[in-house]
């Protein structure tokens, strides 16, 4: 018998040996430490029994003087169909959220980790612990430390992914078959930017509504609220429920049968943005159900998008879309912003102070109060303070740009990661707040040029009307986009038309849209109603 043989003979048993051991003696790579690892039973969200590790990776003290490491969670199933994900998770990080596989469009059987895949979660190399006393700025505390900044822009998941990648083989004794990146909203920006700086990395990448110009999304913000606080300085009260309310029904009125189908969802947004004139809305004399001028003014200048005094855009045009009325649109546009007023403190966090203290370099001082906060935004210069997101010193010498988006961005080609095979599906809102979909059309329409108008190839991309940011609104928010990807990797089937329809726990879906199936379509196609039964999900052609 020779080598080879023997070999052959030993592997099956140290992989055997190998998947029990759930045990920190199991996993070993220069940098890490093994906190813990026990066995979980389903629990929650996550269906299926798993090893769940809990480790730190590259501790290391930072120019501020604080601690830093890539803290993160590895799970993996008992089961395991040979699959690895990473997720990208969203936000400022700084919290090692389940390491799921989770995506909002999908239930919970749906979740990478329930289909048997291993799964892994960072806190992209902070922990918000770490800044408690920067009160309401700590979320964003880590931005004066510059490889902090890299470590939440990119370099967390540079590091993770091939510890990762070890540890599933020192467990199951072989190595994933398929590696995927999930994420959405900061996370989808990670997954895209992962897409083009460690382009084999990822079979396949799903990313949900991204914030791949976050930066710039950073300074619609301050856009928003300068011109939000000229209508009204009590935010809330510049544009109330009922006037969202009235905006989204003109919207409708102009463009929902566009599509064949007057049913509360607009499926062609690039013909309603023609028929959309907010100024049919000012008051005129003796109306009641109207705006302000003012009211509209902001909204106008909303949807433009921040300029700077010399007319140049700084981000990106909006679409309008009936989720404007939404709860989400209203937390991410209106509300949240403004803790002052008691509302959620942690959005100011991630717009004032991270624009402060994470996209503008050198990082801005703000303290941690709402009054602050605010501040910081109504005073933010669109000619002097804007062009910091492209700044770099010394000792800060990535730009923001630089280090949160993907490096071919501006003109995208994502050609290393189309030749090594990769796909990727994308999908958003129509009536995403945070990050517009104009500007990932935009993007999409370039990758599309510069590859042909051959981008469906290895990129596929869903809007998805009524929808905000991530989910809820008037929009049938529930879809499979995870199976397609798979099958797209494993199986060479190009994804088609995905089949959305009403998530049970969202209280704005219309009645009338609470049984209807509709097809999301590989953009740019979009679904026309064809006739027949309105609820069923083939009346309609993707054309
Ligand atoms: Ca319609």
């Amino acid at each position: 018998m020779n080598k080879a043989w023997l070999l052959c003979l030993a592997l099956p048993m140290v992989a055997k040996a190998g998947v029990m051991a759930c045990d920190p003696s199991t996993f070993h790579a220069p940098g890490l430490t093994i906190k813990s690892a026990q066995w979980e039973s389903p629990t929650g969200d996550a269906l299926v029994e798993n090893c769940r590790v809990e480790g730190v990776l590259d501790p290391y003290k930072g120019m501020d003087g604080r601690n830093y490491a890539i803290g993160f969670e590895l799970r993996l199933p008992k089961n395991w169909h040979h699959d690895f994900a990473y997720q990208f998770n969203g936000g400022n990080d700084g919290i090692v959220v389940p390491a799921l596989g989770n995506a909002s469009s999908l239930t919970p059987k749906q979740y990478a980790l329930n289909r048997g895949m291993a799964v892994v979660s960072s806190n992209g190399g902070h922990d918000e612990q770490e800044f408690k006393d920067m009160g309401l700025a700590g979320g964003s505390g880590f931005g004066w430390d510059a490889r902090a900044r890299s470590l939440y822009g990119y370099k967390a998941v540079e590091l993770l992914y091939p510890v990762a990648n070890q540890m599933i083989t020192q467990f199951y004794g072989q190595a994933a078959k398929y590696r995927y990146g999930i994420g959405a909203s900061n996370g989808g920006r990670m997954a895209m930017v992962a897409a083009s700086r460690f382009p084999n990395f990822f079979n396949g990448i799903l990313v949900g509504y991204p914030g791949f110009n976050l930066p710039k999304a950073a300074i619609q913000h301050a856009w928003d609220i300068q011109h939000l606080h000229a209508v009204n300085s009590d935010l809330k009260q510049s544009l109330t429920p009922k006037d969202m309310s009235l905006v989204s029904h003109y919207i409708l009125k102009q463009c929902d049968d566009l599509d064949g189908l007057k049913d509360g969802l607009i499926f062609n947004p690039k013909q309603c943005q023609k028929l959309v004139n907010l100024q049919d809305l000012v008051c005129h004399a003796g109306q009641k159900d109207c705006l302000s001028q003012s009211k509209v003014n902001a909204l106008v200048a909303i949807h433009n998008g921040p300029h700077n005094s010399q007319g140049k855009a700084l981000y990106s045009r909006w679409y309008y879309d009936a989720g404007m009325s939404s709860n989400n649109w209203r937390f991410w546009k209106v509300e949240s912003p403004i803790p002052a007023w008691g509302y959620n403190p942690l959005i100011a966090v991630m717009g004032a102070s991270s624009l402060a203290q994470i996209f503008t370099t050198p990082p801005t001082h703000v303290k941690g109060t709402p009054k602050a906060l605010v501040d910081y935004l109504l005073k933010f210069n669109f000619d002097t303070d804007a062009p910091k997101i492209y700044a770099k010193t010394k000792a800060f010498p990535e730009s923001s740009m630089e280090f949160m988006t993907p490096p071919d961005a501006a003109n995208p080609t994502m050609s290393a990661f189309k030749k090594a095979g990769g796909k990727m599906i994308i999908y958003q809102g129509d009536s995403d707040p945070v990050f517009s979909i104009v500007d990932t059309i935009h993007w999409y329409n370039k990758l599309n040029q510069n590859h042909n108008g051959k981008a469906r190839d290895f990129v596929t991309f869903y809007e998805v009307p009524g929808m905000p940011h991530g989910k809820g609104g008037p929009s049938l928010d529930q879809f499979d986009v995870l199976s397609p990807l798979i099958a797209w990797v494993e199986k060479g089937k190009s994804p088609d038309r995905v089949i959305s329809q009403a998530r049970a726990d969202n209280p704005e879906v219309p009645k009338t849209l609470l049984k209807a199936k509709r097809p999301l379509c590989p953009y740019p196609t979009i679904a026309v109603y064809e006739g027949g039964n309105k609820d069923s999900a083939s009346s309609f052609i993707c054309h």
